[in-house]
């Protein structure tokens, strides 16, 4: 799982960031701090894992991760080669997911790039500048495809005319993702992977102590059909540095209820639309993998290692907590409760997957 943040210069990218990862990314008060791209590494912690690991004695527990990449500022002619945001898009347009921070926090002592605190202008100015870098992208795919497309391939015919009517709706300023993908050419969309298709969460940068979403910002996000957070990213990046006591306490003190960065996370959950399944055997390690709501046990063994899905023969599945409650895998399966599945057995939250394979 990828997920790239992006903004204007001082919105609070890198703050956010530094708190999700305590990575120590420079965070400093001038546009444009973030020189070299960023990525973290974030462990996704889950309770159940750790169950599962006690249960069937587990080596070790290995959480599975999500990478946060922090980028440099965007502005507006981005895609011009104005500011440095653009020499940087190209590391997001793999990622999975976009968040996208807002400054809506009012510190004079921060500087704004347009001299003013608007979050709705700036949110506009970054959408224009996601729709630019995808236009220039789609057309010079579109000459590619469209000799290709001369000598009558089936699949460069529907990708040109898909690239094309992609082209229009950015010429219009619609995003990607309201033009779906062509059924004929179904690497299309991969190989373009525009940044305007990408599930998107809105994460307002508010003051300390305010934990609500400004209802402008959570207005433009609903109109999208997308999800918005608020999080003070200079307050979660202080928490971050203090014990979990001390940073109770701060919260309390504040009145801020709940981690922000929760809130972060757990909506980036809801965005990429996963489940969490385990892998766990005995003196070996526990693992969680996470997949896409609907794919099968054999997209979940694909998740685990290519060999394991070419080879999958079939797969014991047993939901964690009917295993934590017999005790092991022996016991469940005399329970019944461990239950054989074959390859289109769609996969659920909390499954325990063991995949029988042939190398
Ligand atoms: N008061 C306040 N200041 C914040 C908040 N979040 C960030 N800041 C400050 O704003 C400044 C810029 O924050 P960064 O996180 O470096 O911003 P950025 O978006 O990464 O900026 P660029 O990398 O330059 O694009 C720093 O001085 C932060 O301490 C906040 O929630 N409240
Ligand atoms: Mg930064």
């Amino acid at each position: 799982m990828r997920i790239g943040i992006v903004g204007m210069p001082n919105a609070g990218k890198s703050s956010l960031f530094n708190a999700l990862t305590r990575a120590g990314a420079q965070a400093a008060n001038y546009p444009f701090t973030t020189i070299e791209p960023n990525v973290a590494v974030v462990p996704v912690a889950d309770h159940r894992l750790v169950r599962v690991a006690e249960t069937v004695g587990a080596s070790e527990v290995v959480p599975d991760t999500i990478d946060f990449h922090d980028i440099a500022g965007l502005v507006a002619g981005a895609h011009q080669g104005e500011g440095l945001g653009n020499r940087f898009l190209g590391n997001i347009r793999e990622t999975d997911a976009i968040l996208h921070v807002v400054r809506a926090h009012g510190d004079p002592g921060v500087v704004h790039s347009e001299g003013t605190v608007d979050p709705l202008r700036d949110i506009e100015t970054i959408e224009t500048e996601l729709v630019f870098a995808d236009l220039e992208q789609a057309e010079r795919r579109h000459e590619r495809v469209v000799r290709q497309a001369r000598g009558g391939d089936r699949a460069a015919l529907a990708e040109e005319d898909w690239l094309r009517q992609v082209i229009d709706a950015l010429q219009a300023g619609r995003p990607a993702r309201t033009v779906p993908g062509p059924e004929a050419a179904p690497a299309a969309l991969r190989d373009l992977s525009p940044l305007t298709a990408k599930p998107v969460l809105f994460v307002a940068n508010v003051d300390e102590g305010d934990d609500a979403v400004p209802p402008e910002i959570e207005a433009h996000a609903q109109a999208q059909g997308a999800r918005a957070v608020a999080v003070s990213s200079r307050l979660e990046a202080e928490l971050s540095e203090l014990d979990d006591e001390d940073a109770f306490a701060m919260r309390a003190d504040l009145g801020v209820a709940e981690s922000g960065l929760r809130r972060v996370v757990d909506g980036a959950f809801v965005l990429l639309e996963l489940l969490a399944f385990f892998t766990a055997g005995e003196g070996k390690p526990a693992q969680s993998w996470h997949l896409r709501h609907g794919l099968s046990a054999w997209h979940a063994a694909g998740e685990i290692h290519s060999d394991i899905q070419r080879g999958f023969v079939r797969a014991e599945v047993i939901g964690w907590e009917a295993l934590v409650e017999a005790g092991g895998y022996a016991a469940a399966r005399e329970r019944g409760t461990l239950r054989l599945e074959g390859r289109d057995y769609a996969m659920r939250d909390g499954d325990v997957l063991t995949v029988k394979f042939t190398p």
